[in-house]
């Protein structure tokens, strides 16, 4: 069995949605980072880098980062309908757009989050905030053109685990900005969140995105230090 370890406002919803997925079977530890449980001794003895989701295999092996952790289990479990096997021409099309959003969209996304962490002055965390989401609508700019051609997945028709990585990422950008500016990408996720088993996930981190922003507007100097 996995232990994942994860929880409210983290990005681990994104691996208990493969495990569910992939009808694998695992237990949910809960770690609440508003409350700063990812800094106790505790879970530092399990991630010393002070951060989830991380997942112990049935090994005992102690993994991290998130996209390492969704094509590991695709991978190890064989779940094609989720990612392309490494022998089928897709696969590098889908390792671009899983690293891609793995480096250039999740690192403005933490700036978007944690604005006051690259910040001298509390009065400067709003311009950072805005700065960082224009990044990602710019960098989601070129995967717009990119399913607009070659869509409405970013594997054309089939689905896979770079859909739903996308549009968690879209879940917590704001929805409405990419609407009206990103119409494949709009029309990505509107796809993947008619989806049976990710429709609950999606839904959860729309109210998770709104929950947080009303979170920062009463921490202005920042949620979690
Ligand atoms: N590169 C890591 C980053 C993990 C990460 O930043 N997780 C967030 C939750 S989504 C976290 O633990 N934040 C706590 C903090 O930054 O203090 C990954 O993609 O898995």
């Amino acid at each position: 069995m996995y232990i994942l370890y994860g929880g409210d406002y983290t990005r681990a919803a994104l691996v208990q949605w493969l495990l569910d997925e992939g009808k694998l079977d695992y237990e949910l530890k809960k770690v609440d980072i508003i409350k700063n449980e990812h800094r106790t001794a505790e879970f530092l003895a399990i991630n010393p880098a002070g951060l989830v989701p991380v997942l112990v295999t049935p090994e005992g092996d102690t993994l991290h980062e998130v996209a390492a952790l969704l094509v590991y289990l695709a991978d190890r479990h064989q779940l094609t309908n989720l990612a392309p096997a490494p022998d089928d021409p897709l696969r590098g099309r889908f390792l671009s757009a899983v690293f891609h959003i793995a480096s250039d969209i999740q690192a403005e996304m933490k700036r978007f989050h944690f604005p006051h962490r690259f910040s001298l002055r509390t009065e400067d965390n709003g311009r950072i905030q805005e700065m960082a989401k224009d990044l990602v609508l710019s960098r989601l700019e070129v995967v717009d053109a990119r399913l607009a051609k070659g869509g409405p997945y970013t594997l054309g028709d089939r689905f896979s685990l770079a859909d739903f990585y996308l549009s968690f990422w879209i879940a917590l950008l704001d929805r409405h900005t990419v609407r009206q500016r990103l119409r494949s990408v709009a029309r990505l996720y509107d796809l993947v969140r008619n989806r049976p088993g990710a429709s609950r996930y999606l839904v959860e981190t729309e109210k998770m995105a709104d929950d947080y922003a009303e979170l920062m507007r009463r921490n202005p100097c920042g949620v979690i230090a």
